[in-house]
């Protein structure tokens, strides 16, 4: 705990260090955030790298064999003894360990990387998301509920709690490397974190009736600034809608 907070201390000064400073606001949301999207797009490219030269390794030996063992006369021989029965297990089981123990690595960091996903950073926004055929209903703290379109600022993490009014959909942010089903009768969640402004294609990815294909929307990363001024402009919007319902009750009791 204690060490947490030295570590939030420390990754904060930078920021309390620039010349004329971020709003106080925003250091106070500011902590080391590990990337999850990163982490996937460096995992992707060391597997790549990986395949390529285990496959370049590969086929240059098969090339070698087959030139230097090639059969130089029709009906030729070959001179080579049966191997032994610890020669054929020794040459099978080792070369598959020095190239698996590779695997083995990969998948290691992968759950390690799953795992970073699955914490939620303690200062993100928290943002409802229901989903039904075929719309993706956000609802923000305050009350304020959008429509297949998902604003949020730069540079906060984002924590959708997801759930579905009726089949199960899957709420996708490629660029943002994430995919997590939504579902009736059980609560879900994916974070991810938008760090500049612009806009991204949100999509269904779980095949959720004849309108599946058209079930998509976008995520609309604004700048701090921008984004709080529309916040605070729906929530009052929604401040009167909500005064004008009761004056109306009001008025139908009297
Ligand atoms: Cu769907």
């Amino acid at each position: 705990m204690r060490n947490n907070r030295l570590h939030r201390a420390f990754t904060a000064l930078p920021f309390v260090a620039l010349p004329g400073g971020a709003s106080a606001e925003f250091e106070s949301i500011v902590e080391k955030v590990e990337d999850p999207a990163a982490g996937f797009d460096h995992l992707w490219f060391e597997v790549m790298v990986d395949i390529t030269i285990i496959g370049v390794i590969f086929a240059l030996l098969a090339l070698y064999f087959l030139f230097r063992y090639r059969r130089r006369s029709p009906g030729e021989e070959g001179t080579q003894k049966p191997l032994s029965n610890l020669n054929i297990i020794g040459w099978a089981l080792i070369p598959a360990f020095v190239f698996m123990a590779d695997d083995f690595y990969m998948a290691a960091k992968g759950w390690q990387l799953y795992d970073t996903y699955r914490r939620v950073p303690e200062n993100s926004l928290e943002v409802k998301l229901e989903s039904a055929m075929w719309t993706w209903d956000y609802t923000y703290p305050n009350g304020v509920k959008t429509y297949n379109e998902l604003r949020v600022p730069a540079g906060q993490p984002v924590v959708l709690r997801m759930t579905s009014r009726d089949t199960i959909h899957s709420h996708f942010i490629p660029d943002f490397r994430i995919k997590e089903d939504s579902m009736p009768g059980r609560v879900t969640y994916m974070w991810f974190y938008p760090q500049k402004p612009g806009e991204h294609i949100v999509s269904c990815a779980e095949y959720c009736g004849q309108l599946h294909s058209r079930m998509y929307g976008k995520v609309i990363v604004m700048p701090r600034g921008e984004f709080d001024s529309w916040y605070q402009a729906e929530a009052a919007k929604l401040d009167v809608k909500l005064t004008k319902l009761s004056d109306n009750r009001g008025a139908g009791q009297k």
